[in-house]
């Protein structure tokens, strides 16, 4: 097995992210799982269409979309070896998970991209119960695009299915977004869309559920049943009802949170949501899963149907998931105090930013692909956005000066929302990934108690890709 190449380590960056960087697993010769990214087909598009080229996970036999559940008890390891078989080099970022920072899969900060044919041991504890994912975290914005994502899902630590006023069962629902074309082919000349990155990002046309369009779910009469929600799309930002299933929230980003009624529920590129349904008694029933594309039209993009056995329902209050809290919470007294900017995108741009060290204006910066800016920086990978001491609290103020909704995502690091002037967020809810409106300001504080070097940046991938990325330090 070769270590794959160091060489592409951004100058910057290589001395801090050098010393965590190989795996201990390779040393000790452990042989790990295979988790094979490998090309493959599916079909996505209904019943009818050609099966779908993608690029997929796999553990065992063929690959497929989404990748396979990997599924640990919390405080066990996850232990994988990434066997690259794609045409190109790619790594995988755990998504969610507090990881050690050689472990982040974040390429090129954290690790060098793994080379077609080479391997990557990952072997690190998942610390944390909760609804995660994982995906590809080297050209995401086509490597996520063609399929290279699944879920993760940690264990709760005590007893939860099946005790009084929990569900029963579970299911997990990964919800993607595909661009396809008239033979359901994946759109393939648009990973870089300008157009597309200064607007929403690269919007896809068939939404997906596990891998099926307009897939039907059964649930039994008067069954309750735990969603685990997973929004693995590159950009688009998914706004869902589950008509007569009374859906409530149980947990954000894999954090219990006090069961809350939802009338719909909101999840931006990246996020997860636990939820409660409840079947109705009569059998023959059935509902829909409406997603609004952000137009206010509602699609179905499931089917859940009741049928079989009744179940004696469970009663009204939901049960909240077993409290855990491995996170120390923020001293805000006198916190480290930074601020992120975000400027760009169409019809407002910005005047100007710097680019790999040169200022430059809109027109040039759109020329190098680059139209959106943290801090006045497009893509600023030579230098940390900031340092935090380890153990210190940070406060993040985040100002959205566009006029597109962006979803940023801290690594290694999960934060409490404190203050925010839009509506998308509540007070006190613990994220990985948030959304942030137009004109919206955002204010968020983490214990920096992970050290490495760690991606910050906009989920919604094209933004990711066309300047929306930077990366803090903690030492
Ligand atoms: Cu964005």
């Amino acid at each position: 097995m070769t270590q794959p190449s160091r060489r592409t380590f951004l100058t910057g960056t290589a001395s801090l992210a050098g010393a965590a960087l190989l795996p201990k697993a390779l040393f000790a010769g452990a042989d790990l799982p295979v988790l094979r990214a490998a090309e493959s087909t599916a079909q996505l598009a209904p019943a009818g269409y050609p099966r779908t080229p993608v690029w997929t996970y796999a553990t065992e036999g063929a690959g497929t979309v989404p990748g396979p559940e990997i599924r640990v008890a919390a405080g066990s390891r996850v232990q994988h070896r990434l066997v690259n078989d794609l045409p190109q080099p790619t790594a995988v970022h755990w998504h969610g998970i507090r990881i050690e920072n050689a472990m982040d899969g974040a390429a090129p900060l954290t690790q060098a991209p793994v080379p077609p044919g080479q391997s990557f041991d990952y072997d690190f504890v998942a610390p944390a119960p909760g609804t995660y994912w994982y995906h590809a975290h080297n050209r995401s914005t086509e490597q996520v695009a063609r399929g290279l994502a699944g879920p993760l899902i940690v264990e709760d630590r005590e007893p939860w299915l099946g005790e009084p006023g929990a569900a029963s069962r579970e299911l997990t629902l990964v919800l993607d977004d595909w661009l396809l074309d008239a033979d359901a082919a994946i759109v393939e000349d648009r990973w870089d869309d300008l157009h597309a990155a200064a607007h929403g990002g690269r919007m896809g046309n068939t939404v997906t559920v596990n891998g099926n369009a307009y897939p039907e779910l059964t649930l039994r009469p008067g069954e309750r049943v735990r969603l685990r929600l997973i929004n693995t799309a590159t950009a688009r930002i998914m706004q869902l009802d589950l008509p007569g299933l009374s859906p409530r929230l149980i947990a954000l980003d894999g954090h219990p949170v006090p069961p809350r009624a939802m009338e719909t529920i909101l999840l931006g590129p990246a996020q997860r949501a636990d939820v409660v349904i409840d079947a109705p008694l009569d059998p023959d029933w059935q509902t829909t899963l409406l997603l609004d594309p952000g137009n206010d039209e509602w699609v179905d993009i499931a089917t859940f149907a009741v049928s079989g056995e009744s179940l004696t329902p469970a009663k009204a209050d939901v049960r909240p998931l077993p409290a855990w809290r491995t996170l120390p919470a923020p001293v805000l007294a006198n916190p480290q105090r930074e601020t992120l900017l975000m400027e760009g995108g169409a019809m407002r741009g910005m005047r100007e930013a710097v680019y790999r060290g040169d200022t430059m204006d809109f027109r040039e910066l759109a020329s190098n692909g680059m139209v959106w800016a943290f801090n006045g920086i497009a893509h600023g990978m030579d230098a940390p956005m900031f340092r935090a001491a380890l153990g210190r609290t940070v406060h993040l103020e985040m100002t959205n000066r566009s006029m597109f909704p962006h979803a940023i995502h801290l690594h290694g690091h999960h934060f409490e929302v404190l203050r925010r002037s839009g509506a998308f967020n509540m007070p006190g809810d613990v994220r990985d990934t948030v959304l942030i409106g137009a004109d919206e300001t955002l204010e968020i504080a983490f214990v920096a108690d992970n050290p490495g070097v760690w991606m910050l940046h906009c989920h919604m991938l094209s933004h990711q890709a066309s300047g929306m990325m930077g990366w803090f330090e903690v030492a």
